[in-house]
């Protein structure tokens, strides 16, 4: 009786560390990963990117999405490379009343502890095709 009390209660614990959780931050950076057609850009994310989307994680993400690449000192507090459970997760950013949605397909190691993202989502912020500058300010929220 004890026994399977025990396996009960561990089934139970399992179900609710599965249960998905919610990565979120305010006050993050913003940059623009490549200045141009964002069509390149995001084939860039899509193939080298540090999660490997196009090997591991093929028909996942909607083609029509665009990719950012998380911060490191966020991105690898889940895991490394594809193993990361941040990988093609579904981001909703937020700045200035504007709001977009992004696949994660990459990790940015740079010391402004940026979201890199292509010129669709650069200038949906405010931010211009050429100019590199850090836009402060996102809030997203992350189902993982
Ligand atoms: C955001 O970028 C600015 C430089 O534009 C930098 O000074 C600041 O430390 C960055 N914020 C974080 C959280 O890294
Ligand atoms: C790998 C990567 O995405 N690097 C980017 C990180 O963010 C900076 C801006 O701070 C970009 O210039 C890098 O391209």
């Amino acid at each position: 009786m004890q026994f399977s009390l025990a396996i009960a209660a561990s089934v139970l614990a399992a179900t609710a560390s599965a249960a998905p959780a919610t990565v979120s931050g305010t006050n993050t950076n913003g940059s623009i990963f490549m200045f141009g057609d964002p069509a390149p850009a995001r084939n860039l994310l899509y193939q080298f990117g540090a999660c490997g989307l196009s090997t591991y994680f093929v028909g996942q993400v909607p083609d029509d999405m665009p990719l950012v690449a998380m911060p490191a000192n966020i991105f690898d507090q889940y895991g490394s490379a594809q193993h990361n459970t941040l990988c093609a997760k579904i981001i909703t950013l937020t700045r200035n009343g504007v709001t977009r949605q992004a696949a994660i397909a990459d990790r940015n190691l740079s010391n402004t502890n940026s979201i890199d993202m292509t010129l669709d989502l650069w200038e949906a912020f405010g931010g211009h095709d050429n100019d590199g500058s850090i836009i402060p300010g996102f809030s997203y929220v992350i189902n993982n």
